[in-house]
């Protein structure tokens, strides 16, 4: 039994400077911090996030109540239970809240002390996170996950409207993570030297997740082709692969899609994924359709599904409801994974197990307003989900989660698996993956 002796949440600032929400959980073995992240994009079937709508504060940004929420509400009832009982914890919170959305609480609040819990139970019982949230997942930690890392920011991240938002780069070519991650990282300083060379000082300009943002390249072909000159010049030729994040809701407007000054039906864009599919080596689209175009979603799978990872994110808001009707329909084969947009590490989980049960992939990913919190990269491992999509290369919002992978793969050592181009192959055994 290691019991909670406090719980303190404040505000403090995310990447993008807004407010958002940090916990403390103190036990005997030290205090655990963790911190929330904040979407830009957001689907809008997502928990609630907490905002005090006070407009002389951060704009009508910040998270007083949320605060509020976890010191006077959470706290009173979760100080003096054992830290490592995530389970009845969450669902103690859940049941303080007492709605389907977090309503009441918040997502942002309950998530903050989810998570805190989460690294004191680890600390209580004295293991590594990645392998705690394996015995609570129920696996053996024992895969590095393929990076999707965003080089070309694009839609809201980049403040453009009508834009593909994420252009993201995987080394399926690599060895381990961390050559992975080398790989990404010189492509990444290539692309910087291409778009300098070609639009000047104002074409290396970055977007929320690190990723360049050039204001001059609307259009997608032209962004794909670039990444793959520098992937070329970096030496990487045939050892990358492209994920797309075009966070079409975005662009969604009353049955039309507009991108630029082009409009689509929904199967005109799933055409228009399928020609793209024909150009350049893309393994994974997400969310290429909006969040309630299911029929669509259902066209998309039947014309794309068997070769290309088809993630839903603003689709099923890692929501099991949803990811379940999803299941029913066919109307993807991959789901994203985002701990605040269900708001408890444990619901969370559950969401990863739906997605592998069914054999479909789980990607565990971050926000756009992220924190220096790197829990995500200890989740991906946990529970052996082998894709993370955490930003380009740069900022340490988006590197803490990149750095502490590569001390995950060193302390796992010879039993680390990098699942490279098999990253779509479900097996968790290491054996299996060869
Ligand atoms: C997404 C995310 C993260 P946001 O759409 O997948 O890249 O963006 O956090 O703004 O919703
Ligand atoms: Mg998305």
């Amino acid at each position: 039994m290691s019991k909670i002796k406090m719980i303190r949440a404040r505000e403090v600032l995310d990447s993008r400077g807004n407010p958002t929400v940090e916990c403390d959980v103190e036990i005997d073995n030290g205090i655990f911090r963790a911190m929330v992240p904040s979407g830009a994009s957001a689907g809008q079937h997502e928990a609630l996030e907490l905002r005090d709508k006070d407009e002389n504060r951060f704009l009508g940004k910040g998270t007083l109540k949320a605060v509020e929420n976890v010191n006077s509400i959470i706290v009173p009832r979760a100080v003096g239970m054992d830290c490592t009982l995530q389970k009845e914890i969450d669902e103690l919170m859940l049941d303080l809240d007492g709605t389907e959305n977090k309503d009441n609480l918040g997502a942002n609040a309950i998530l903050s002390v989810s998570l805190a819990i989460c690294k004191a139970g680890a600390a209580a019982k004295n293991l590594q996170l990645y392998e705690y949230i394996g015995e609570l997942f129920g696996v053996s930690p024992c895969k590095l996950p393929v990076p999707m890392c965003n080089v070309i920011n694009g839609g809201k991240h980049a403040g453009q409207e009508n834009s593909i938002q994420e252009h993201m780069l995987m080394p399926t070519g690599a060895k381990c993570f961390k050559d992975g991650i080398r790989m990404i990282s010189e492509t990444y300083h290539h692309l910087a030297k291409l778009l300098k060379g070609t639009y000047g000082a104002g074409g290396t300009l970055i977007g929320d997740e690190g990723g360049f943002a050039p204001a001059q390249i609307t259009d997608v072909n032209e962004r794909l082709q670039m990444m793959l000159d520098a992937v070329d010049n970096a030496g990487y030729n045939g050892m990358m692969n492209i994920a797309l994040d075009p966070a079409s809701s975005e662009f969604f407007y009353d049955g039309i899609y507009k991108i630029g000054d082009k409009s689509f039906s929904g199967g005109e864009m799933v055409d228009f994924y399928v020609d793209l599919c024909k150009t350049y080596p893309i393994a994974s689209i997400e969310d290429g359709l909006a969040e309630d175009d299911w029929d669509s979603w259902v066209e998309m799978v039947k014309k794309l599904g068997s070769n290309l990872q088809i993630v839903g994110d603003d689709l099923f808001v890692t929501n099991t409801r949803r990811i379940q009707k999803g299941i029913e329909l066919k109307a993807a084969n991959s789901v994203l994974i985002k701990l605040n947009q269900i708001g408890t590490v444990t619901e969370t989980l559950n969401a990863i197990k739906m997605a592998h049960n069914e054999k479909w992939t789980a990607v565990v990913s971050h926000r756009s307003g992220e924190t220096e919190d790197d829990f995500i990269a200890d989740l991906v491992v946990g529970t052996n989900s082998g894709q993370i999509k955490t930003g380009a290369p740069a900022r340490s919002d988006r590197t803490a989660k990149y750095n502490q992978l590569i001390r995950i793969e060193e302390k796992l050592s010879g039993k680390a698996v990098y699942p490279g181009r098999n990253f779509r192959n479900k097996t968790t055994s290491p054996l299996n993956l060869a």
